[in-house]
């Protein structure tokens, strides 16, 4: 017969203890953005409480971290009739119609000043859900349903960490109901699709369907697996005498029960800085790791909104701003074909115009053939395009219902648009490439674009226009010809006037003093981007050296492959390049060898991580910049990690960091250092009378 083990004070303790750690570290993780346990010591004291559980099930406490996983309802998701009906809200799509709210509020409240008070916050792109707590116990929750009616789906919703189980701290009211949006971040979708592939099981389309798909499951332990977040929003009834007088209060107050809130949400006061909250929102929104498809503006006082009231089923207090949609239909009229610098061709939608979060659109790319066969697009298809921040506009799909009659296939060609050679695609890659190089005149112009720009020889004034007519006219076949350009023939073309032809020539001549780096990237070769070039360049110190170089020697270099070496390799075993290269020379293109380190590297054989959100730049732009100071930059922490930049958001790349004991810095640390490193007050420059950035945290 077994026996049970003995309960012990310490046993209590231990199991009261651990509790207290999960609910704090959830508390930390969720509300604060600010962890305090590794994933990894999340789950060894879940494990070690779970253990103990079992020796003890009269010990299991339904609101115990153990119990989040519980059983399938037997009968499907039951009805849920909500007590306080679940709202939609009024939309406004501008400016004028965020102010025609304000002016509808205060005539409605008899107010002659614009100084109304209002509590905004992103509108997540998830699913609204309502959670009732008794005595600070979770006791149901259920999804929005058609406002009325909802459905129970309270095993699924226990499965979130960030929805509590029980309520924390002293005056817990008897009755809680809050409402709040379930949604997936961006990497956490990542995450979730990268599982998927691997798996070999579908994929989601987008973080708002996989969110919709893990809620409702009806196995408990599938949503468990799903990274769901819970934020709340509202409070739609609370019993308690001493509750707060504001909506934002009321957030605060939820936030101390252990809710997390939107980060964001902020109070405002007058339309001049609401329509401000609109606008930096707007500019905010693609640095978010969630998707957002506008604001929610609340009056603040929760009297006015009683005095407000309702229209059928949305409040007067509240209005939702919707940003301008970045997606749009319209019809796809044909497909061009464009060849860039390194000879890829790719396919380049024409649309009847539309206009996209503000910009008309009438081009988009198709990617490649791959992609086009992925997309089943027709010639003559409507199709639905998408156009996000400065990205290129893209087709994401075709409305295949919406079909007309006659479409034609898109034929990718086989000879390159412009040159007419035999195209080729590489076994494996998704590609297809004209193999002419510059002997074609797309591949040239583009070549000559990227040799003129900022990053390379920086040859102000040589823009897109004047390069085409150049290479049309055959006045420049490659770089070293326009060292030869005169200001008198330059006249002639058409748009450029003589002050400004004149102005080129002396652009040439400045751009002729560049340094070795900034030459080797000018030169185009494949794979070779700045960082790469700063590394040949500082590797082998001369060009001859690096011209010379064997493929053992490239491979050699700070993060240089076999890929990227046998191009490098390739470009200068090509006499023609060669030649290139000495006509360069010739025309008077010098570099002071010295200026080799002129760019510190004080971050070199360093490997960084970013992570979260920042605020002042995205995380490419953090990436190139680390880069330009040599270090390498990953996504994933390890013990070699030298630093982990986090932002808001951060996660388990944190956690990691301050686990493996790696130096975290958060944006404001991050950039003085940036500032720092790169005005080259470092330990490397050896200036001295720079106060150290070394300072312990
Ligand atoms: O984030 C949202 N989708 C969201 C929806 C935020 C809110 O503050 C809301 C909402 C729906 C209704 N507030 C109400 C009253």
């Amino acid at each position: 017969m077994s026996q049970k083990p003995p309960e012990t004070p310490e046993l209590f303790e231990e199991i009261a203890q651990l509790r207290t750690e999960l609910d704090e570290a959830n508390y930390r993780y969720y509300v604060h953005d600010d962890p305090t346990l590794t994933d990894a010591d999340y789950d060894r004291r879940l494990r070690r409480l779970q253990e103990l559980e079992s020796r003890h099930p009269d010990l299991i406490a339904p609101d115990s971290p153990t119990q989040r996983v519980g059983a399938a309802p037997a009968e499907g998701f039951p009805e849920v009739k909500h007590a306080v009906p679940m709202l939609s809200l009024d939309n406004a799509f501008n400016d004028e119609e965020i102010m025609a709210f304000v002016k509808r509020v205060n005539e409605r409240l008899e107010r002659d000043s614009d100084d109304l008070t209002f509590c905004c916050e992103p509108k997540l792109d998830g699913l609204a859900v309502s959670l009732v707590y008794e005595n600070g116990a979770l006791v149901s929750g259920a999804t929005r349903g058609d406002g009325r009616t909802g459905e129970g789906i309270t095993s699924n919703l226990r499965t979130l960490r960030s929805i509590p189980l029980k309520l924390r701290g002293e005056s817990i009211p008897q009755l809680l109901e809050v409402r709040g949006e379930v949604y997936i971040s961006h990497s956490g979708f990542e995450a979730l699709n990268e599982r998927a592939r691997k798996e070999g099981s579908k994929v989601f389309a987008n973080p708002r369907n996989a969110a919709a798909g893990s809620l409702r499951q009806l196995d408990p332990q599938v949503t468990a697996q799903r990274p769901l977040e819970f934020c709340a929003y509202q409070v739609a009834r609370i019993d308690d005498y001493n509750a707060p007088m504001t909506h934002s209060a009321l957030m605060a107050r939820l936030r101390e029960f252990g809710f997390r809130t939107n980060p964001e949400l902020d109070r405002v006061q007058g339309s001049a800085a609401l329509l401000t909250y609109c606008q930096h929102l707007g500019e905010k929104r693609e640095r978010l790791d969630y998707d957002i498809d506008g604001a929610v503006i609340k009056v603040d006082e929760l009297r006015l909104q009683r005095e407000l009231g309702f229209v059928a089923r949305a409040p007067r207090w509240a209005i939702a701003y919707k940003f301008p949609a970045q997606e749009q239909t319209t019809w796809l009229k044909a497909v061009e074909f464009q060849v860039g610098r390194t000879g890829a061709i790719t396919p380049v939608a024409r649309l009847d115009p539309v206009t996209v979060a503000g910009a008309l659109v009438s081009n988009a790319t198709l990617h490649n053939q791959d992609e086009i066969v992925r997309l089943g697009a027709m010639i003559g298809d409507r199709v639905v395009i998408r156009r996000a921040g400065d990205v290129i506009p893209q087709v994401v799909r075709v409305i295949e219902d919406e079909r007309p009659e006659g479409v034609l296939p898109i034929e990718f060609p086989r000879h390159c648009p412009v040159c007419g050679s035999d195209v080729e695609r590489i076994d494996g890659e998704a590609v297809v490439r004209c193999p002419a190089g510059l002997f074609c005149a797309a591949q040239r112009k583009e070549a000559l674009k990227h040799f003129a720009s900022r990053r390379a020889l920086d040859i102000d004034g040589l823009g897109t226009k004047i390069i085409d007519q150049l290479i049309e006219r055959e006045w420049v076949k490659t770089p070293a010809d326009l060292f030869h350009l005169k200001a008198q023939a330059l006249a002639e073309l058409p748009r450029l006037a003589e002050k400004s032809a004149q102005n080129l020539i002396d652009a040439l001549e400045k751009s002729r003093h560049t340094t070795l780096p900034r030459f080797i990237y000018a030169l185009g070769i494949r794979e070779v981007g700045e960082a790469t070039a700063g590394n040949l360049a500082r590797h082998f110190g001369t060009l001859e050296a690096l011209m010379q170089a064997a493929l053992a020697d490239l491979e050699a270099v700070e993060d240089v492959g076999p890929v990227v070496a046998a191009h490098v390799h390739a470009f200068f075993n090509e006499p023609h390049n060669r030649e290139t290269v000495a006509q360069l020379i010739d025309a008077g293109v010098r570099w002071e060898e010295a200026e080799v380190s002129a760019r510190p590297q004080p971050l070199l054989g360093q490997t960084w991580v970013l992570t979260g959100t920042l605020e002042s730049m995205t995380r490419d732009e953090g990436k190139a910049r680390l880069q330009a100071l040599g270090a390498k930059v990953s996504g994933s922490v390890s013990k070699k990690t030298a630093g982990v930049v986090a932002g808001p958001g951060a996660g388990s790349k944190l956690a990691k960091a301050e686990e493996l004991n790696v130096d975290v810095f958060d944006e404001a640390s991050f950039l003085s250092r940036l500032a720092a490193w790169e005005s080259g007050a470092s330990r490397e420059s050896g200036e001295s009378e720079q106060p150290s950035n070394e300072e312990s945290a």
